[in-house]
């Protein structure tokens, strides 16, 4: 069991007991019966944090998990028509309103100031997942660089075979939106984005593109992959801004 489904026991105290028991069952078991029971203890675990999350404040105020949310202790693989993987093809393009659009390779990547945020993400639906710590290089780090133009009022994240996903500038570049390439200390794996993905984690997560390839942007606002199939363009998860 990776440590990535700890529970933060700082945070759920109460958890440790349930996740205890599960790891003794884990350890100690092999054969149905105990894994079903482990699988029943994951799903109590994780009803504890959806309730603890509820109740929970973000520093803006706002209740920790958006309403019409549980949580899941991973991510869960949402799908997607999926890059190469590979960190030795990796590139990524800066461009569109900009004074230098660059393209740097991962080693590039990992040359910019580098970033790690804890942050919570929201899938449409209706999973969350708390608490994850994202590290990576800040969208803002990447739009100081090549000299963001003063009319640039979206981001457009491009990803392999030609996914978008659209946000406004202000909200892609907040302090918790990255380029980010690892998750708790570990290499995404490649269906959620290896080798490394866009992370806007205040608005659901398929404004998060896996596979990435460009940061474009821009001054008109362009719908993406999903905006155009009939999800919100905005997608606020605490306005509940599903579908458009
Ligand atoms: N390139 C690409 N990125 C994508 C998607 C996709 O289909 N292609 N799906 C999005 C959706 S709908 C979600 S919910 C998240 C899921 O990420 P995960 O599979 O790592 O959980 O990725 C987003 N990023
Ligand atoms: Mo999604």
């Amino acid at each position: 069991m990776s440590d990535s489904r700890r529970p933060d026991f700082d945070r759920y105290p109460e958890l440790k007991a349930a996740w205890d028991r599960r790891q003794f069952i884990k350890s100690a078991a092999v054969g149905t019966a105990f894994m079903a029971l482990g699988g029943s203890l994951v799903r109590i675990a994780a009803d504890d944090l959806s309730k603890e999350a509820r109740a929970e404040r973000r520093p803006d105020g706002r209740p920790r998990l958006p309403p019409g949310q549980r949580t899941l202790e991973y991510l869960r693989p949402m799908g997607g028509e999926q890059g190469d993987g590979d960190v030795k093809t990796f590139r990524l393009k800066v461009h569109g309103l900009v004074k230098t659009p660059f393209e740097i390779d991962y080693a590039g990547l990992l040359k910019l100031p580098q970033v790690t945020k804890e942050a919570d993400v929201h899938c449409v639906t209706g999973w969350s997942m708390l608490a994850g710590q994202w590290k990576g290089v800040q969208i803002a780090t990447l739009a100081e660089k090549a000299g963001i133009k003063g009319e640039a009022r979206h981001v457009i994240f491009e990803a392999a075979h030609g996914y978008t996903a659209n946000a406004p500038l202000k909200e892609a570049t907040a302090d918790n939106a990255l380029i980010t390439y690892r998750l708790n200390n570990k290499p995404f794996q490649l269906q959620h984005g290896a080798p490394v993905r866009g992370l806007v984690p205040d608005l659901y997560f398929w404004k998060s593109a896996k596979w990435i390839t460009g940061v474009r942007f821009v001054k008109d606002d362009r719908p993406g992959f999903w905006e155009v199939r009939g999800y919100h363009n905005h997608a606020d998860p605490w306005k509940e801004e599903r579908y458009g």
